[in-house]
């Protein structure tokens, strides 16, 4: 064991485009546990595009970091000192704690982790957060029918990627966008997506969507916005979802962006958009959970994590999702 910590802390706001002048490494003392509380040892932390949103002084549904916090997320790793019946030294668990070597949980807020379903990092991805906003998200506001087109923005990341599978296993037609080549040839080749597009390379997105989606859009589940989200609204079909799950495209802008733009074409289809939350559907996370670890284990949804090692590279995966360096769920490796 270390006889120091490194944390990670909130050190200024941005101005638009995050920075490294936001993050500060500081060493401090391990941190000793307190009853019904563990030490664990983190193995694997995330980096998730929502924290952007903590960045900022202002309301929203995840709580602003004050300048001074240490920056906080998913972790898995493993119990090194326990002060909880519930789990013992050397176990596996995932909880939310802070960008560190060590983090203290409350035993009561962590839940175990089976290694043998899915390596550590999974646990971030298709088996944490980010699945289970991809299996409500879909399931719950999507309301996918067989036979539905289904797109998907931001198709090659951690929910994206979940989304698009969970709607091929329902019987949909399946069409990704995604920042690259690479990341269009993952979806379509090994997750079974029936088309994609590289947006980065669209002049024209409707035109795009014309040839993927000829039969126009039953469902759009949307992590990005900006003008493929515009083009979407354009093909809507009869009684279309349209679940905003994310808007990673404006998470930088300062000012409110004009729009949304094309509200008139909401008309002729009676098509639904609607906002969901992950943290809504909390009572249903055990359900989620064990159905996203049966494809997984079954094979029918397969799962990819782009590992940045080192506790003192987080700030860099987490502004790496800005550009799109990421393939499935980022996360950091923090030790071995
Ligand atoms: P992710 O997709 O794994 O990573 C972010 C991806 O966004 C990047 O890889 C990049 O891929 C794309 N991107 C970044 N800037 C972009 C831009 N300007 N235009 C288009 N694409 C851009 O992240 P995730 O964790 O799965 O999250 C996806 C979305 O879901 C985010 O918007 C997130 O906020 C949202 N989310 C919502 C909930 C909820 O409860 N509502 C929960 C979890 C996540 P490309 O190479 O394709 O550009
Ligand atoms: C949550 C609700 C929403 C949460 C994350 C999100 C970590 C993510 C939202 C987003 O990325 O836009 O409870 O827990």
């Amino acid at each position: 064991m270390r006889d120091s910590n490194r944390e990670w802390v909130f050190a200024e706001r941005p101005d638009g485009e995050p920075d490294m002048d936001s993050f500060e490494l500081h060493e401090s003392d391990v941190p000793e546990p307190e009853h019904g509380q563990v030490l664990v040892r983190v193995r694997y932390l995330s980096v998730d595009p929502y924290m952007r949103g903590r960045m900022r002084d202002a309301e929203s549904y995840a709580e602003p970091w004050d300048v001074g916090d240490a920056m906080n997320g998913a972790v898995v790793g493993e119990v090194v000192e326990s002060e909880s019946d519930a789990y013992d030294t050397g176990d596996l668990v995932t909880g939310n704690g802070t960008w560190a070597d060590y983090t203290v949980l409350d035993a009561g807020d962590v839940a175990p982790v089976d290694p043998t379903i899915a390596d550590l990092p999974a646990y971030l991805g298709v088996l944490g957060m980010p699945g289970r906003t991809a299996y409500f998200g879909l399931l719950e506001v999507g309301e996918p029918n067989p036979g539905d087109t289904v797109v998907v923005s931001g198709a090659a990341g951690a929910v994206g990627s979940v989304v698009g599978q969970i709607a091929k296993l329902n019987g949909c037609r399946v069409v990704g966008s995604a920042g690259t080549d690479e990341k269009v040839e993952w979806v379509t080749d090994d997750l079974g997506f029936d088309a994609a597009i590289n947006y980065r390379d669209v002049d024209d997105y409707r035109a795009a969507l014309d040839d993927v989606a000829p039969d126009g859009v039953d469902v759009y589940f949307d992590n990005v916005g900006g003008p493929l989200t515009d083009a979407v609204f354009t093909k809507l079909n009869l009684d279309a979802r349209v679940a905003v799950c994310g808007q990673i495209a404006h998470y930088n802008e300062e000012g409110v962006p004009t729009g949304p733009r094309k509200l008139p074409q909401l008309i002729a289809p009676r098509a639904r958009v609607q906002g969901l939350l992950v943290s809504d559907f909390a009572p249903r996370f055990t359900e989620a959970t064990e159905q996203l670890a049966t494809w997984v284990a079954s094979g029918d949804i397969s799962h990819r994590e782009t590992v940045v090692d080192g506790l003192e590279n987080a700030p860099e995966a987490f502004l790496g999702l800005f550009s799109g360096d990421n393939i499935g769920k980022q996360v950091v490796g923090v030790s071995e």
